[in-house]
């Protein structure tokens, strides 16, 4: 049975951890960096597949507090671990914790100094601390406040250093520009998504605890490998050949009626372009993605340079250049394909490369090829009609790009599906928004929408998860009539 004075110790220990968790993100944050952080992307990247599809499953868009939260309550447990064992065995099990949290600092290419600090001096903290142990409650709560306090200093001092990259951000000016808003027709339908998402809504989705911030003016993309001629090009020799094209981008965890995609004005470079300046070599198979944090995507050269899959080097959206969190100062984008296939957001390199190269995903379980995001309708609102007693407004987004929505058709109560109305095709690659309004018995219905791509395919309503290659089903929809 355990006693009050092993809780107490429990207590204590548990103190003693958030005390020198502070002191470590502390040094770590001075310069702009997170030891926290560090562990949560190593937990990411090596997680099994079924805890973080999870994760992602019940967090929604949280899912990167969820994954700080889980890192603060795995490093407490872990202390309190620690705390049972003897002044013996416990020195050598604190410096290994210490050395383990010091070597993410070390991990290439995003090598942290303060972080390797941090964590040594966190785990300098932490032994001292379980030797001594504070005395009774009060000793806890000193420890446990003091770590509050830095692990709040900490993140007011990368707050500030996210001010400074937003700022510089901001003085890369605009990117491309919404010259025309454009119009579909269904702009009087209340409660239906907007035609273009705006940038501080889009979905975010990536294995990063936080952004990389990177200097526009310091930044160039290299493109290396196989090529004939080698290039590095700054963001304003980029924005000299961009265009604007709209597109839907749809991440592959989200199930029907989810929100997890985004419909943009994008801005950027024809991949087509910049591989015919650098000329790609014989054997030059494979196009990386390399993010500045050396994540990968890849992609087939050919498609691409042959503008049969129109990829481009994104470089703003919505007249804005890229926000930090959706991959500024450049990313790879190929409509049509999920977001995870799709290209790296932070790019420092696109490296022309044979097939022996194995991407991020792959190595985590996905189908390896690239893969195509499949037609989808979202049901974003049932409403009593405005027109008459006794209908329903029905109205959502479909999409099925690269093609374009050829059709939406509802169906309720699993009866015969019928076609709704279809706003204005913006481009093939970007959602399409659609409405229809319907009479109904009273009492209660399902309806249940589907998309219906210009290529023929029509959207499989097999409930089916997203690993490893992505969801189908139907969004399904209760209403009370
Ligand atoms: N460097 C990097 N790029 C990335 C990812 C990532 O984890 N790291 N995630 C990909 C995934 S899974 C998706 S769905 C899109 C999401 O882009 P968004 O966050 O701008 O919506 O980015 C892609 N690009
Ligand atoms: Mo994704």
């Amino acid at each position: 049975m355990r006693s009050n004075a092993d809780r107490g110790r429990g207590l204590g220990a548990a103190a003693i951890g958030v005390g020198a968790m502070g002191v470590g993100e502390l040094i770590a944050a001075t310069r702009g960096d997170s030891l926290i952080d560090a562990i949560g992307r190593v937990l990411t990247d090596t997680a099994p597949v079924p805890v973080v599809e999870t994760t992602v499953a019940l967090s929604g868009k949280h899912d990167k507090i969820v994954t700080r939260l889980g890192v603060g309550a795995g490093a407490v447990a872990a202390t309190v671990g620690l705390g049972t064992l003897s002044d013996r065995a416990r020195t050598p099990a604190v410096a290994a914790f210490g050395a383990a949290a010091a070597g993410l600092g070390l991990r290439r290419p995003t090598r942290s100094p303060a972080t390797v600090a941090g964590a040594t001096v966190a785990a300098g903290v932490l032994g001292i601390g379980l030797r001594r142990r504070p005395r009774g409650l009060f000793g806890a709560l000193v420890w446990a406040g003091v770590g509050a306090g830095l692990l709040a200093a900490a993140r007011a001092l990368n707050r500030d250093y996210d001010r400074r990259q937003d700022e510089a951000i901001h003085r890369v000016g605009p990117m491309g520009g919404i010259s025309m808003v454009p119009q579909d027709g269904l702009e009087d339908e209340p409660g239906l998504s907007s035609l273009i998402t705006g940038n501080r809504s889009f979905y975010v989705a990536d294995v990063n605890l936080s952004p990389p911030r990177i200097d526009p003016t310091r930044w160039r993309l290299s493109v290396t490998g196989k090529v004939a001629h080698p290039l590095r090009l700054s963001l304003a020799e980029l924005a000299a050949d961009a265009v604007e094209f709209d597109a839907v981008m749809v991440c592959v965890h989200n199930r029907p009626g989810e929100r997890r995609a985004g419909n943009g004005r994008w801005y950027g470079v024809p991949l087509a372009k910049v591989l015919a300046h650098a000329i790609p070599e014989t054997g030059a198979t494979r196009l990386v993605t390399r993010a500045v944090d050396g994540y990968t995507i890849s992609l087939p050269v050919e498609p691409l340079r042959s503008g049969a899959w129109p990829g481009y080097v994104v470089i703003g959206v919505n007249g804005e250049p890229l926000s930090p969190e959706h991959g500024f100062p450049a990313r790879v984008f190929v409509p049509g394909l999920y977001g995870q296939y799709t290209g790296a957001k932070w790019l420092a390199e696109l490296e022309l490369t044979d097939d022996s190269h194995v991407d991020y995903w792959w190595k985590r379980g996905w189908t390896p090829e690239p893969m195509w995001v499949t037609p989808q309708a979202r049901i974003d609102v049932t409403a009593p009609g405005r027109a008459a007693a006794g209908t329903t407004s029905i109205a959502g987004v479909a999409w099925a790009p690269p093609h374009g929505v050829d059709a939406v058709e509802l169906r309720i109560d699993e009866g015969d599906w019928r076609p709704v109305d279809l706003g204005t095709e913006i481009a093939p690659a970007a959602w399409r928004r659609w409405r229809t309004t319907i009479e109904l018995p009273s009492g209660e219905h399902t309806v249940q929408a589907r998309a219906i791509s210009r290529s023929g395919e029509i959207q499989d309503g097999t409930p089916r998860a997203p690993f490893p290659s992505g969801p189908t089903g139907f969004h399904t929809v209760t209403i009370e009539v």
